[in-house]
């Protein structure tokens, strides 16, 4: 069995977990050994960086290259520990998150130059490239609401204005446009099993898993 690597993205409550909790029996069903990871995070030390970088000391804010650097440092240890050794093992890796959400969050929220962050994600992915990305598409306000129907604590990307989530989604969408055979964009306002049933078409047609 060939290794495939995929990829979930998008914006804040778009359905990426919900998606993941339904490919990843979906395709042990077809007997496919598949690995379920996040991002930030994936391995002991990334989750680690993870709850850093989303929960700072009360007060205290990232510098935007340090946010991007440790977001890369956390990606980089996930891939040498858990995505490379997958891989290389033949299994499905499937990522809530990886490095599309730095080209986005890091630069269209947090500013830092697209020319620095492309250059870190060309040497820290290099071994690592999603075969397909999945890209959970929805207005803000959407999502907000479906957030606001959630008990869960906010985090400090969480409890950014519309325009900042606005933002994120036109990067998620500008990636999809530059990048169409990766990428493939879903309604994330759709029936769980209707976005389900078109990530599983995708999975058919274009890694013909
Ligand atoms: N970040 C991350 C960066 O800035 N740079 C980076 O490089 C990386 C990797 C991660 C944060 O870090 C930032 C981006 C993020 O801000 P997180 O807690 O992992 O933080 O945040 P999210 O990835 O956004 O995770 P969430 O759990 O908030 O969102 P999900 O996983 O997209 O959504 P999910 O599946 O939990 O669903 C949310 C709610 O909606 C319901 C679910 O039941 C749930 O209640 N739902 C639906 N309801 C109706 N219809 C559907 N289709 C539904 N799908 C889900």
């Amino acid at each position: 069995m060939p290794s495939v690597f995929i990829t979930l993205e998008g914006g804040e409550g778009a359905g990426k977990s919900t998606l993941l909790k339904g490919l990843v029996p979906a395709l042990v069903a077809r007997g496919i050994d598949v690995v379920a990871t996040r991002e930030p995070g994936g391995s002991p030390l990334a989750e680690t960086v993870r709850s850093l970088v989303l929960n700072p000391p009360a007060g205290e804010d990232w510098s935007p290259m340090a946010e991007a650097l440790l977001m890369n440092a956390a990606r980089s240890d996930h891939i040498d520990k858990v995505i490379g050794p997958s891989l290389a093992a033949g299994k499905a890796v499937i990522s809530d998150r990886y490095s599309d959400s730095t080209r986005v969050y890091q630069a269209a929220g947090a500013g830092v130059p697209r020319a620095h962050l492309l250059a870190m994600e060309e040497i820290v992915t290099a071994d690592a490239r999603p075969d397909l990305t999945l890209i959970l598409d929805a207005a803000p306000e959407d999502l907000l609401a479906r957030r606001q129907d959630r008990n869960a604590p906010t985090d400090a990307f969480e409890s950014r204005d519309l325009a900042f989530h606005t933002a994120i989604r036109n990067g998620f969408l500008a990636i999809a446009e530059a990048e169409p055979e990766r990428c493939l964009v879903l309604n994330a306002m759709a029936q769980p099993a209707r976005i389900l049933e078109r990530a599983l078409g995708a999975i058919d047609n274009r890694l013909r898993l």
